[in-house]
């Protein structure tokens, strides 16, 4: 098989976790702007989140966050999942919105705020078995504001033994996926911070416990396909969270900031004997246009690993064998260089989609028709998730 159909079969087999909080309302500390047309439930989220499947081809599962997308019957919400053809992916607990939290969650210093939170996860665990889940995707917004604060050490202590409790209770078809973020909303110490404490904490777990990569989690600068090839060799690279910041956490469209890295990224994920791991766009469409924004999303994502899927491997380590340093380098710049837009396209006409998806979201009058149907904005109070 010739490099370039190797690359369309793996392309078309690539699997992205689209964000049901994606498509709702979010903003900043500043505003939130409602967007006519906006999903006013977890079912239009799951129907806005199925478009985006049904134009790229290879957005099949939706990530879903809780008590954002809470139902009273579990069973409808996968009967709509899979009325929708989609698929569900993992599970976001929510442990930074209840007041109980101000002081952390896990890691609060009074025993019934840590059990309460504790209860939140295990109801969690739950619900992914109801729904067919396979992952938890924990992020924590514990930490502290002010030195002094609290004892890092007993934090510490704390957050593993309620993480303990709670993989202690993980059903073996289920597994923690440990996401870092180096602040916000914690301003002095976040608990995990980076991928050393995530890392440290999963080894404390067990097997079923990996590190969550989110791109807008890092300091200025951090060098991220070098911690994507740490964690991998060391097993526990659980998944990402896609997005792109010029400055903290963004949120903005995956690759419209910095393509290049999300090109090195997946050069370290596509190269040879590497399995992709969870792949979930995690981001916030302030002001622009959401379903639009999601299809955007995941063709950078597809062109992504198109580029990363054509690099010449022999003529790599050949090059990095004699230490050619730029031979190397042009070797990785050809691949970033090449159009693979035909490519892409071309999968996506197999897979049954578009080769144009934006083109087609356009034409389709899709945000119209939705603004239609569902009505302008401020029917109900804006605020992330809702
Ligand atoms: C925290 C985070 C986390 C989600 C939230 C919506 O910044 O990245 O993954 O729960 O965004
Ligand atoms: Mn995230």
């Amino acid at each position: 098989m010739s490099n370039d159909e190797q690359a369309e079969s793996a392309l078309g087999a690539l699997d992205i976790e689209t964000p049901s909080w994606g498509y709702g309302d979010s903003g900043t500390r500043f505003a939130v702007f409602q967007q006519p047309g906006r999903p006013r439930d977890v079912f239009e989220r799951v129907q806005d989140a199925a478009e985006v499947h049904r134009l790229t081809g290879t957005a099949g599962a939706v990530a879903l966050h809780f008590p954002w997308d809470a139902v009273d019957d579990p069973r409808e919400l996968r009967r709509c999942l899979d009325e929708q053809g989609l698929r569900v992916g993992a599970v976001n607990p929510n442990l930074f919105q209840d007041p109980d939290y101000k002081l952390g969650s896990i890691t609060h210093p009074h025993e019934r705020v840590r059990a309460k939170a504790v209860e939140h996860l295990l109801e969690c665990v739950r619900i992914a078995s109801e729904l067919g889940s396979t992952a938890q995707s924990l992020w924590f917004a514990d930490g502290t504001n002010y030195l002094g604060q609290d004892d890092l050490a007993a934090r510490r202590r704390r957050l593993l033994e309620s993480l303990g409790e709670v993989y202690a209770a993980l059903p073996e078809e289920q597994e923690l996926l440990v996401e870092y973020k180096l602040f916000e909303p914690a301003f002095y110490a976040t608990d995990l911070a980076d991928w050393g404490s995530s890392l440290l904490v999963c080894q404390r777990l067990g097997d079923r416990a990996r590190v969550l990569v989110d791109l807008g989690h890092h300091a200025q600068g951090t060098n991220i396909e070098q911690i994507v090839v740490l964690l991998g060799s060391e097993g526990r690279l659980g998944g990402f969270h896609f997005n792109n910041r010029k400055y903290a956490d963004d949120d903005l469209i995956v690759g419209s900031v910095n393509p290049f890295e999300l090109f090195l990224i997946f050069c370290e994920l596509a190269a040879p004997g590497r399995a992709l791991p969870r792949l979930t766009i995690d981001q916030a469409h302030n002001v622009e246009a959401k379903v639009e924004a999601m299809v955007l999303s995941v063709l950078n994502l597809q062109e992504a690993y198109a580029k990363a899927l054509l690099v010449d491997r022999d003529a790599l380590s050949a090059a990095q064998a004699e230490a050619d340093v730029l031979g190397a380098h042009e070797v990785l710049l050809d691949a970033y260089r090449t159009d693979v837009r035909p490519l892409c396209a071309r999968v996506r006409a197999r897979l049954g989609a578009f080769e144009d998806p934006l083109a087609a979201l356009r034409e389709s009058r899709y945000a119209e028709r939705m603004a239609d149907t569902r009505g302008g904005t401020g029917a109900v109070a804006g605020g992330w998730g809702r």
